[in-house]
């Protein structure tokens, strides 16, 4: 397997001038990366950290591994690789895993158990959020190498997987790190997204895809089943529906709205959990940054409250087309 770039490993200096504490861990010093091809025969394999396991321990592992997005842009041989160097640690309810300030170790992925996640707003100790029973912690002081941003507790006896600073750094920091700088300025720029921390808006950018499309193609279609949510990164797409709904029922496809990067689509179905009301099609080619029901689910909770509030707007547009008071259901019948 041959890597394409190969990353410099610096070790966290706190007399370092250019050392930022982990207030702000997202402003922290950055690691340098330089764009040597890397073999990995040649440089990685002689230092290879292998954790055997048992049929068990690796079919639980794959489990524990199947959501963690920063995994997700592996191939399959860095995958295996990234694998084999976990190890399983036992930890016991009250144990802290990762503690404020330290530097970091390791990387850890949840199997079971509990665990709270502080940190410290004006000196005080905040609960921020609780890992349960999935999910993983401990990526931003191996990132950045900045000291520990939070502190971790378990709070009932875990089983966690650990993987060491070095391996994480060789595969995982570099396509994780470049994905979440390309999303940074996007993402901090859309209105939506205000509600989410900026380490939320870090794992939103773990899981959104660039999707091509060509000029003319058709999103997403009117009575389809939903998967996906959209945001444009370029380009601009009409959003479009066939009137089978109001009193005359042309059936004709009426344009409902434009919508231009850093506009988002999709939402709907998603939070309604009912079929797709009304069909996007890219007006121009278009990328857009595609996000799984499941990230939907789990990272845009925030965003959901805002994204209702706006269903009113579309209700007040199919007024004003149609002439008639309709609502978003009536598009679906
Ligand atoms: P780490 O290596 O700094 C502590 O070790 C880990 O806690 C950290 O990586 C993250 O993996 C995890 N702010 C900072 N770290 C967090 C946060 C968090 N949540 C989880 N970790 N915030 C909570 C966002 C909902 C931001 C609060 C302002």
């Amino acid at each position: 397997m041959t890597l394409s770039l190969k990353i410099e490993d610096n070790a966290p200096d706190p007399d370092d001038p250019d050392y930022v504490p982990p207030a702000n861990f997202s402003k922290g010093r950055r690691a340098s990366v330089s764009a040597e091809p890397l073999s990995m025969e040649d440089d990685i394999t002689n230092d290879r950290v292998i954790h055997p396991k048992t049929d068990e321990q690796r079919k639980r592992l794959q489990v524990a591994v199947k959501e963690i997005l920063i995994f997700k842009s592996l191939d399959q041989e860095q995958r295996e690789y990234v694998l084999d160097a976990m190890f399983e640690k036992a930890v016991p309810a009250g144990e802290k895993v990762i503690e404020l300030g330290d530097n970091g170790d390791f990387f850890y992925v949840v199997d079971s158990g509990k665990l709270d996640c502080y940190i410290k707003i004006n000196g005080e100790e905040k609960k921020v959020l609780t890992y349960d029973n999935t999910g993983a912690f401990g990526e931003l002081a191996l990132m950045y190498n900045t000291p520990r941003a939070a502190t971790i507790i378990a709070t009932e006896e875990c089983v966690l997987w650990a993987l060491d600073r070095t391996t994480f750094r060789q595969l995982v920091l570099l396509t994780t790190m470049k994905k979440r700088e390309l999303y940074e300025e996007f993402l901090n720029a859309i209105p939506l997204l205000q509600e989410l921390e900026s380490y939320e808006r870090m794992n939103l950018a773990d899981a959104l895809v660039t999707t091509q499309y060509k000029a003319g193609e058709t999103i997403i279609k009117q009575g389809d089943e939903a998967d996906s949510f959209f945001i444009i990164e370029k380009g601009t797409c009409e959003v479009k529906i066939k009137d089978t709904f109001s009193s005359q029922h042309t059936n004709e496809e009426v344009k409902l709205t434009e919508l231009e990067r850093g506009q988002y689509f999709g939402e709907l179905a998603l939070i309604y959990k009912k079929p797709r009301a009304a069909s996007v099609i890219a007006s121009t080619d278009v990328s857009c940054a595609v996000l799984d029901i499941g990230a939907f689910e789990r990272l845009l909770g925030p965003c959901v409250e805002i994204m209702q509030r706006n269903v009113s707007n579309y209700e007040s547009k199919l007024t004003e087309l149609f002439g008639e008071q309709l609502s978003i259901d009536d598009l679906r019948r």
